[in-house]
């Protein structure tokens, strides 16, 4: 992308969360989209919650990946007070291997979405972020829908080697 500006926000509620969440950043980084990277906690610090949610539009965010575990109620809050989509990355924990995450993530009530990947399943989370950008009509996103065209073909010949190795 031209712009360095970040489109993608990427938060989550503790700086425990960033060896899971790391995997969105290198997933971004390896598409070109500029992102921001920081602690936003539910809990913690509610305040500063909901005002990072409402000034994300207008600070030029596109599409906001939470991570959160245990009673992991960042992307739902965030969904509420944004318009922008919010893409929930369930962090596991210790105890219950990230079920909690999970469940406290992707049972939003009806209309307030999350679109919620699987438990740790941040590279997605970020590919998916791309993907919602690279469907917009700037020359910018176009682009960008091209380096994901060829992500996925990369994706097919490595699918396709791996299978040649297994038949010779
Ligand atoms: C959650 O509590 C965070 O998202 C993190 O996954 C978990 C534990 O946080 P720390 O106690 O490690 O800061 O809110």
């Amino acid at each position: 992308m031209a712009t360095t500006t970040p489109v993608v926000g990427i938060v989550m509620g503790s700086d425990s969360d960033w060896p899971t969440m790391e995997a969105a950043a290198t997933a971004l980084d390896e598409l070109g989209v500029p992102y921001e990277a920081d602690v936003v906690s539910a809990h913690r610090m509610p305040v500063e919650m909901i005002e990072y949610g409402r000034s994300a539009s207008s600070r030029g965010l596109r599409v906001i990946i939470a991570g959160a575990g245990g009673a992991a109620h960042l992307p739902g809050m965030l969904a509420a007070v944004t318009p922008l989509p919010v893409i929930g990355v369930p962090v596991p924990l210790r105890y219950l291997d990230g079920m909690d995450s999970l469940l406290s993530i992707v049972q939003m009530p009806a209309g307030v979405p999350v679109a919620t990947v699987s438990i740790g399943g941040a590279r997605n989370a970020g590919l998916l972020a791309a993907r919602i950008l690279g469907a917009g009509t700037t020359d910018e996103d176009a682009a960008l829908r091209t380096r994901m065209e060829a992500f996925q073909a990369d994706l097919a010949e490595v699918a396709h080697a791996k299978g040649a190795a297994l038949r010779a």
